[in-house]
């Protein structure tokens, strides 16, 4: 009950005598606003359809993810069609007007009683938002995929729900070792359950080149070989990689590549000796900490590099953002750096892509207009940390926050067993409430939610090698980071309430255990 706004808002024609009893719901993140209403709960029966009231093309993979949700469960035929929904169906409803007042981007109104299910959206990321939304309304055993003995049931409810930002990412370094791309789709499916709308993939670093680059075949034929501690490595052909990417635009999640430069090179200068400064290819570099290397900064075919890179991976990606990289780059001078970054940050803009990059990036005042700066310090900033992100600030541009000490799933949970492999803790450790108790708007003077584009978790993958462990390291800290990207803000001098949301966590987490995904069972929930 105390996760309900009262609300004298039921809608017209509900009479107004006494509010009707609080369903129990438990959405994560939690949505803007949920009130009960009169109503019986929706029973899906055999007959039901899910109906699409809009553009089909906009709102088919929404309907398909919803389907296949819900007919092993029910058993029933669940056609999709097009039209006006009758009662007892499933209607997303595609049009303008249809978003929350202002929040038309990703902005949903679910509604939801004995009549029907109705989710409503000026855009299919809103039905996505919608739709996930509903899954959470479902008994968790649905996620199982298989016949349920007891009627599926939806609580009376209307929920009116958009997000406090519009990037909230996480990312996935598969340079360090090597993710398949079923293992990526599993990540990207369980990362939007959490309405999580962005995936950088962080492609290329001293451990591994992942992707294909037409016109130098040895970056993945030699450069993808390895991985930390000498595994077989890997990488994605052009192909499997725009597979990805749709696979991602069904789920609502953007794709953001990023092929590290000029730092963190070292498997590309293993493959081509003319992008070193001493024309010598190195062995492959497999400790997990990092090569220092960097593209000989006089190196013509590193600028070819480069640019080929940058122009390939934009025409790759239908999403508006590039991450360049940039960070952690030694021996560079300061005018070597800031004319690499501005070289490539004008490849990027020119194929119309909103550059994103490590903070460090904001060195250079000849930046894109617009370019986003994700900051990777801590939730308390340094002074060097307050002039870089000005610096983005300065050239009309925005911060996505990394915080490290509360943000990065690689760094080693406080509990974790004794005998753990897993995560680094130069940032860390990290637990549930810790990623919970921090607001992105409150870490810079100044730098508030008009300047904070948005939240990214990075998973660093030093340690991590597996699926198994990816969702071992991401959830569930990913649901805390989650909400705070989503959920409205603290009222000023509040802060997140960690005891109203931890049980509300475990209940969202059981819908992790019935797909079988790997979750830490962390000691700071109420399990
Ligand atoms: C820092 S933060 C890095 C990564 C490492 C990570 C390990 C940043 C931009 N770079 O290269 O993998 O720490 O936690």
């Amino acid at each position: 009950a105390a996760l309900l706004m009262a609300s004298a808002t039921a809608w017209a024609g509900a009479a107004l005598i006494a509010p009707p009893p609080a369903p129990a719901i438990a959405i994560v993140p939690q949505p803007v606003e949920v009130i009960g209403v009169r109503g019986d709960a929706f029973q899906l029966d055999r007959e039901a359809r899910i109906v699409i009231d809009g553009d089909p093309r906009e709102a088919g993979a929404v309907a398909r993810l919803l389907a296949d949700l819900l007919r092993p469960a029910s058993g029933f035929e669940l056609p999709i069609v097009r039209g006006e929904a009758e009662p007892g169906d499933i209607a997303l409803v595609l049009a303008a007007g249809e978003a929350p007042d202002g929040h038309v981007a990703e902005g949903y109104r679910l509604r939801a009683d004995e009549s029907g299910v109705r989710i409503s959206a000026a855009t299919a990321a809103g039905l996505s938002n919608g739709m996930q939304s509903l899954r959470q309304l479902l008994p968790a055993a649905v996620e199982r995929g298989l016949l349920l003995s007891s009627p599926l049931e939806v609580v009376a409810v209307e929920i009116t729900d958009y997000p406090r930002f519009a990037y909230r990412s996480a990312m996935l370094d598969v340079a360090r070792h090597f993710f398949s791309v079923a293992e990526v789709e599993r990540f990207i499916d369980e990362i939007a359950m959490l309405k999580i709308n962005t995936l950088h993939l962080h492609l290329a670093n001293d451990h591994g080149w992942r992707i294909e680059i037409e016109g130098w075949p040895l970056l993945t034929d030699v450069g993808g070989l390895y991985e930390v501690d000498g595994g077989p490595g890997g990488f994605y052909t052009q192909e499997e990689f725009a597979g990805i990417i749709d696979y991602a635009a069904e789920r609502n999640v953007t794709i953001v590549p990023e092929a590290n430069m000029p730092g963190h090179v070292h498997a590309a200068l293993t493959a081509y000796p003319e992008l070193t400064c001493n024309g010598v290819a190195p062995q492959p570099h497999t400790p997990a900490a990092g090569g220092g290397s960097t593209l000989c900064p006089t190196s013509v075919d590193a600028e070819r590099l480069a640019e080929d890179v940058i122009r390939q991976l934009a025409a790759l990606t239908p999403g508006p953002y590039l991450h360049l990289g940039g960070d952690e780059v030694f021996g560079y001078t300061e005018e070597e750096y800031t004319y690499f970054m501005e070289l490539t940050s004008g490849v990027a803009e020119d194929e119309g892509k909103t550059v994103v990059g490590w903070q460090e990036v904001g060195a250079s005042d000849a930046l894109p207009i617009g370019t986003i700066g994700q900051y990777w310090g801590s939730t308390v900033p340094e002074e060097l940390d307050v002039a870089l992100m000005e610096s983005f600030l300065d050239q009309g541009g925005a911060i996505v926050m990394s915080p490290s000490d509360v943000a990065y799933l690689d760094q080693v949970y406080p509990d974790r067993p004794a005998d753990s492999r897993l995560g680094l803790s130069w940032a860390g450790p990290t637990d549930v409430a810790e990623a919970y108790s921090w607001d992105p708007a409150r870490i810079f003077e100044g730098v508030g939610d008009d300047q904070v584009l948005g939240i990214e978790a990075p998973l660093w993958t030093e340690t991590i090698t597996s699926i198994d462990d990816i969702e071992f390291m991401a959830f569930p800290r990913l649901g805390s980071l989650a909400e705070v990207g989503w959920s409205p803000a603290p009222a000023s001098g509040e802060h997140r309430d960690f005891d109203e949301f931890s049980p509300r966590l475990v209940t969202f987490l059981e819908r992790f255990e019935e797909l079988d995904v790997n979750f830490h069972r962390s000691s700071d929930l109420p399990w």
